[in-house]
């Protein structure tokens, strides 16, 4: 359920965002578009010389040698129907037998954006993860960019590179997710680091993925990586040092063309027991987008259960949900409180507390008898909030209350009554008056009384039966049947 509520709200939001980022990214500031829809009609294996004419500059700046691509590699990767299909092989790991690795390069540039589209087939078996492509460069658009937990400290000094992975635990018990893998010259081991961006990915559903780079001042750690989903932002860092002191040379200049599984090729964690297909389409390389400047919307957030300020009885029990978007984003987590006090913090639709799946039923049960604040906080996924309450009400039990000495004390007039009725008590004071309807639903409450003569409003309430809850200052309590 929270995989079709998560798609259906990035669906509704899409036309509202892009309309405000494609009016920044377009053709003019176009660097490469590849839409591979010069194959709208055709099924056919993907070659070298078909890459070459398809990409610009050509080459293997990771690895030496382009692999995947036939006729020199036992995986078929194909163009289908105007997308790029690639194939990777059972029971393997790494571009020797599944995907493809080229990178695809152009004149240097301080700042780019990278969008491509991909989907999982239906049948994808995700093992623990592989790689995706994704925006690097170096100090010319030939030179070697670092990749596969590469050792050499010149390479590292001179380059950066910032693939995307799909990830997922060595055990594949845990759902997928989508990572940024860097190569950034301060990393501390001698793979790539691990920069989550969404989680719980799907198959059979296109994912537009959006890679924005701003080179930092040489040196200094002001560099900007931002990735989107669907022209969601769903990371942002501000602090990334792509490249040391005095490397003004280092530029963002190639589209790393890398998809496989692994990791290791030996580890079987990294191999599927099947043949997979993953689609890829619609690549686009542009500058000067003036990315970075969309300030973002706060959250909403309503209680759905119960929607309103609430009345219960001491011995009550509560379910309490609320519901939680954002027009430019994603909800990260919506945190109950109780006057004040953290109850608890619900991550994935829908938010429920004293659900009888919760941690704790009972967590919003016995609180003591008066007025209590309940509040939710919704977060979304760049740390805006938001907030909702309502009043919950306890009231003493009923059960606990005596039976009227004298049914005659009380009065009640007119009955029937129409817009008004007066509820009168001879001998003691009246503490609390309750009207419920037929069903059994509160309909008025009249609390903290002391007065002998209560004259009620009731022209809001339609024609039909209801029961009259009366409790004395020495909670005697009687009930009257009334007409209106
Ligand atoms: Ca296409
Ligand atoms: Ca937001």
């Amino acid at each position: 359920m929270k995989f079709h509520y998560l798609h259906f709200l990035i669906l509704i939001l899409f036309v509202n965002v892009s309309l405000l980022h494609s009016q920044e990214c377009d053709s003019t500031t176009l660097l490469f578009s590849q839409t591979f829809n010069q194959y709208l009609d055709s099924n056919k294996v993907y070659t070298v010389d078909m890459v070459r004419n398809d990409f610009d500059n050509v080459s293997a700046r990771t690895s030496g040698e382009i692999r995947g691509l036939s006729p020199d590699w036992p995986q078929e990767n194909r163009v289908v129907n105007g997308e790029l299909r690639a194939q990777y092989l059972k029971n393997d790991a790494s571009a020797r037998s599944g995907g493809f690795l080229f990178d695809s390069s152009f004149d240097g540039v301080e700042e780019a954006v990278l969008e491509y589209r991909l989907k999982f087939d239906s049948n994808f078996v995700w093992t623990t993860g592989g790689k995706l492509p994704g925006l690097g460069g170096g100090i010319s658009n030939s030179s070697s960019i670092p990749a596969g937990c590469t050792q050499n400290q010149d390479v590292i000094q001179n380059a950066f590179s910032a693939r995307l992975m799909w990830r997922r635990n060595r055990a594949w018990t845990q759902p997928p997710y989508l990572i940024v893998y860097p190569y950034f010259p301060d990393r501390t081991s001698n793979c790539g680091g691990h920069l989550p961006f969404i989680r719980d990915i799907e198959k059979d559903i296109w994912y537009k993925i959006k890679q924005y780079i701003k080179l930092n001042t040489p040196g200094e750690y002001d560099g900007i990586l931002q990735m989107y989903v669907d022209d969601i932002l769903l990371f942002e860092q501000n602090d990334i040092l792509f490249r040391n002191a005095g490397k003004d040379n280092v530029k963002i200049n190639s589209l790393i063309m890398h998809t496989y599984r692994g990791g290791s090729r030996n580890d079987t964690v990294w191999h599927s027991p099947t043949t997979d297909y993953i689609y890829f389409d619609d690549f686009k390389v542009w500058t000067n987008c003036r990315f970075g400047e969309v300030a973002n919307q706060k959250p909403s957030v309503s209680f759905v259960v119960p929607s309103q300020d609430t009345i219960v009885t001491e011995g009550y029990e509560l379910y309490v949900e609320a519901m939680a978007t954002d027009n430019d984003g994603l909800i990260e987590q919506v945190e109950l409180f109780v006057n004040e006090e953290s109850i608890r913090t619900e991550a994935v639709f829908p938010y429920t507390w004293g659900h009888a799946n919760s941690p704790n039923p009972n967590e919003v049960n016995n609180l003591p008898i008066g007025q209590h604040e309940i509040k939710v906080v919704a977060t979304d996924n760049r740390g805006g909030t938001n907030e909702a309450s309502f009043i919950l009400t306890v009231e003493q039990s009923s059960s606990n209350l005596e039976n009227y000495e004298n049914e005659n004390d009380i009065s009640i007039s007119p009955n029937p009554f129409n817009d008004f009725m007066l509820v009168t008590s001879d001998l003691r004071a009246l503490s609390r008056v309750t009207l419920f309807n037929i069903s059994g639903m509160k309909v008025k409450s009249i609390d903290n009384l002391q007065v002998n003569e209560l004259k009620i409003n009731t022209s809001d309430l339609s024609d039909g039966v209801y029961i009259l809850e009366i409790i004395d200052e020495r909670n005697g309590i009687i009930y009257r049947k009334v007409l209106k």
